[in-house]
């Protein structure tokens, strides 16, 4: 920690507070410790303007799959934009990266996937599908046709549509959300909800909530259910098996749309190249974006299902929906590199067969902590609950401060953990080694041990 590091470092903090608000930030809270500024990356690492290196177990925020510093990327960003920088994909327009990688995408994901529509983040595929949905059922002549099922504690996003669709009560309460036409079911969160149920019997009984909804609403009313493969940012809740066959079966009986957002389950995560795959699912829309371009550059997009895709075609008349960066060329080009690595380093391969099964193995052996509750994961994406007591699941402190806590243990031990309230995840990136996995694990290990000694010492007393 040099000095001069230290001034930076005041002096971008100060800025920081002065002029820059930030997402899903208490501004009091950062304006009493100033921000972490994060200056440089490369690998699975990145490092803090103080110098500071940290093990990134998020990828970013769940997108740098490749991970950082790849050169490649750089690359096709700075040839694309001398090339051409910026067009629209409007008015009859189009590019070759954009096209490329519509043609790439067609062949990564499942079969009856084969077409894609553009968007610039997860928040706006998710729009584009709340659109494109309603869309669908009126120019089919069911209008009536229009709501959409979602489930409590679903991240979808937050723009309006995005919020709407998630089900996350803390957002819906700025700004009076959920818009109308959206309701949300139970979530197949057994180790929270589940109580003494066995969990394939609680999974069937989570899934059924859907078609006794349906029920209720109406058959005919009902557009479109949306959910993601494992709920991530809602605390990598991963359903029981009996979950997702159960849906696709209702979903099939009443004709309901199904919307798989693979936002986060995206390009490897799970061991596939997509959680539909590993919870086989055959969605009608899937919205992508993160690790599609790895995070380098921006890009979304919405993957539409053969039937869905050719009524729109064919019959849907103008699609009046669109953004300024659907199809961005940078972006495409950049989009297009990173799935060309993913490929050729085979890192879907790779956590299928190598480092997933290492990690999950790994990561269990946390579960003989005293204070972990349940471990759990899949691919490269785990979650652990922090708990006072194994049998009753009673949690250390109200309100998710014992998870706070142990994150803040987690960065200065030199590890990015996520903190969904009391549950603790980690989703590094794709490329990240046997013997970085290891650190992984020994910093969970040593901030867990942390938590553990300063809740003994009264650091959650009131
Ligand atoms: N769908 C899913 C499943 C997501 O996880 C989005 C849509 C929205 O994507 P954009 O690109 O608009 O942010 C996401 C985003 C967290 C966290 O704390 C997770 C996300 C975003 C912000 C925070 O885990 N996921």
């Amino acid at each position: 920690m040099n000095q001069q590091a230290n001034i930076n470092t005041q002096d971008l903090q100060t800025l920081d507070r002065e002029h820059h608000m930030h997402p899903f930030t208490d501004q009091g809270d950062l304006n009493n410790k100033g921000t972490r500024v994060i200056s440089k990356a490369d690998g699975v690492y990145i490092w803090d303007s103080e110098g500071h290196k940290m093990l990134d177990g998020m990828a970013g925020l769940w997108c740098v799959a490749v991970g950082y510093g790849r050169k490649e990327l750089a690359q096709a960003a700075y040839d694309q934009m001398l090339e051409l920088p910026y067009y629209n994909s409007f008015f009859q327009c189009s590019n070759p990266p954009a096209i490329k990688l519509a043609e790439k995408l067609a062949e990564l994901a499942p079969d009856h996937l084969n077409n894609v529509f553009f968007t610039g983040s997860g928040s706006e595929s998710n729009d584009t599908v709340l659109r494109l949905v309603r869309h669908y059922w009126k120019s089919k002549g069911e209008a009536q046709k229009s709501v959409i099922i979602s489930r409590k504690n679903a991240y979808h996003g937050s723009t309006v549509a995005g919020a709407s669709l998630g089900g996350m009560k803390y957002m819906h309460e700025q700004g009076d959300l959920p818009i109308p036409g959206i309701v949300h079911i139970d979530q197949p969160y057994w180790f929270a909800e589940g109580g003494d149920s066995d969990p394939e019997e609680f999974g069937l009984e989570r899934a059924q909530q859907l078609e006794a909804k349906i029920l209720e609403l109406g058959v005919n009313r009902v557009a479109a259910f949306i959910a993601e493969p494992l709920q991530g940012a809602g605390g990598v809740i991963i359903p029981p098996a009996s979950y997702w066959p159960e849906i696709s079966r209702i979903c099939e009986k009443y004709d309901i749309l199904l919307i798989a957002d693979e936002v986060i389950t995206g390009f490897g995560r799970t061991g596939n190249w997509f959680g539909s795959e590993t919870y086989g699912i055959k969605p009608d829309f899937m919205p992508i974006a993160k690790a599609l371009s790895s995070g380098y550059l921006p890009i979304g997009g919405v993957m539409l299902s053969d039937r869905v895709a050719k009524y729109l075609k064919e019959e849907g008349g103008e699609i009046n929906h669109g953004y300024t960066y659907s199809g961005h060329p940078a972006a495409a080009a950049v989009a297009l590199k990173n799935l060309e690595i993913i490929q050729n380093e085979k890192l879907v391969e790779k956590v299928a067969e190598d480092t997933g099964p290492y990690l999950q193995k790994r990561w269990q052996e946390l579960l003989n902590h005293p204070i972990v509750g349940e471990t759990r994961g899949v691919g490269l994406v785990c979650a652990l609950e922090l708990v006072k007591d194994k049998t009753t699941r009673e949690r250390l402190a109200p309100d998710g401060k014992a998870g706070g806590l142990c994150k803040d243990f987690c960065t200065q031990n030199g590890l990015v953990m996520r903190a969904t309230g009391d549950i603790m995840l980690v989703s590094p990136p794709l490329v990240i080694s046997r013997e970085e996995i290891d650190e992984l694990i020994s910093k969970a290990r040593q901030s867990l041990d942390d938590t553990l000694a300063a809740i003994e010492n009264g650091a959650l007393d009131e």
